[in-house]
């Protein structure tokens, strides 16, 4: 997915490579150190996401799954006849699948992704178990501007599909334009179904970002790996400590990766100090009220619809149409 994307490439191409090292070190000498999320997703990263999705503290993908096994039906009639789907990020097409099976009367489904082998490959498996759906794929950073295929731009209306609350990750400021770009991708009379996390009791959050069996930290963690595997840098990881906690005033958890003691690694050929102590800021997952993502819609042009939770209100699914 994305600028958030989860990449199951394991040879990352020569563009990519020197995007990723212009953005370690830029983010590695910045004060305070970060570096972006969706550096996390590589081959080790997307299957060490896989297991966290499956863990017993990590609620948000069972939740989703569970609103969308239940309501289903209900959201589809949020969706007109003949109309096209696109999802955003789709990765592996897993939440689609049940909103699809709800959706007799597509025009097409189109999943869009940066990993264009990825999505591909979902697509020749979606095709047989949908016989009647016309599967189109599209190669793209959601973030930008993009084509629909001809087909899903000549149908009567599209909705968008946002599901895992990705939204999340990004910057409240980037999620309005996430949103502004959806809007002028998807044209007249769209509908947008977001999935989305919610705040909840800080114990819960600072549970499922510090799991018992240590997957996040692995997950965090590979993040330096990667570095080092493709970069050539010497981080030792035994020197850095994963630490997420939930972040009250700004509704967010944050991940950083602490240095246990003073110390300096080299990346591409340039040196970085660490202070015992210091983080390298990895990721920020914003929790939402239904109230403050429906503001955060209406100003990127998206009226509130409709809103479904779990009963324990952990998460949601919000539907929005298109204003003006
Ligand atoms: C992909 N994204 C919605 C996950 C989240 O919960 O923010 C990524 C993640 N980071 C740590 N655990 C899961």
């Amino acid at each position: 997915m994305v600028a958030l994307a989860r990449s199951r490439r394991a040879f990352p191409q020569n563009a990519e490579i020197s995007a990723f090292e212009a953005d370690v070190l830029a983010g590695l000498s910045a004060t305070p150190k970060r570096l972006p999320p969706k550096y996390f997703y590589d081959a080790v990263g997307s299957r060490l996401f896989e297991r966290i999705t499956l863990l017993p503290e990590y609620y948000p993908t069972r939740c989703e799954m569970q609103i969308l096994r239940e309501h289903g039906a209900d959201i589809a009639h949020r969706v007109a006849e003949g109309a096209a789907l696109v999802e955003f990020g789709s990765g592996s097409s897993k939440k689609a699948r049940i909103l699809l099976r709800a959706l007799p009367s597509l025009t097409a489904y189109v999943p869009v992704d940066i990993c264009g082998e990825m999505i591909e490959q979902e697509a020749r498996e979606l095709r047989p178990d949908f016989p009647g759906l016309n599967v189109l794929p599209v190669t793209a950073d959601i973030t930008k501007p993009f084509p629909l295929p001809p087909s899903a731009q000549a149908a009567p209306v599209r909705v968008g599909f946002f599901p895992g609350s990705t939204i999340g990750n990004f910057e409240p400021h980037e999620a309005a334009a996430f949103l502004r770009n959806a809007g002028r991708i998807l044209g007249s009379g769209a509908t947008l179904i977001v999935g989305v996390d919610l705040v909840k009791p800080t114990e819960v959050l600072n549970a499922a970002y510090n799991d018992a069996a240590g997957v996040t930290a692995r997950f965090n963690l590979n993040l330096l790996a990667r570095i080092n595997r493709e970069l050539g840098g010497t981080f030792n990881l035994d020197a850095f400590e994963h630490h997420a906690f939930y972040n009250r005033e700004r509704h967010r958890i944050e991940m950083h990766l602490a240095s246990l003691k003073r110390q300096k690694v080299k990346v591409a050929g340039e040196t970085i100090e660490f202070r015992a102590g210091e983080t390298i800021h990895t990721e920020n997952s914003y929790k939402y009220s239904v109230e403050s993502l429906g503001a955060l819609a209406r100003g990127a042009s998206w009226r509130p619809a409709a809103v479904w939770t779990d009963a324990r209100k952990y998460f949601s699914i919000q539907a929005f149409t298109l204003m003006g």
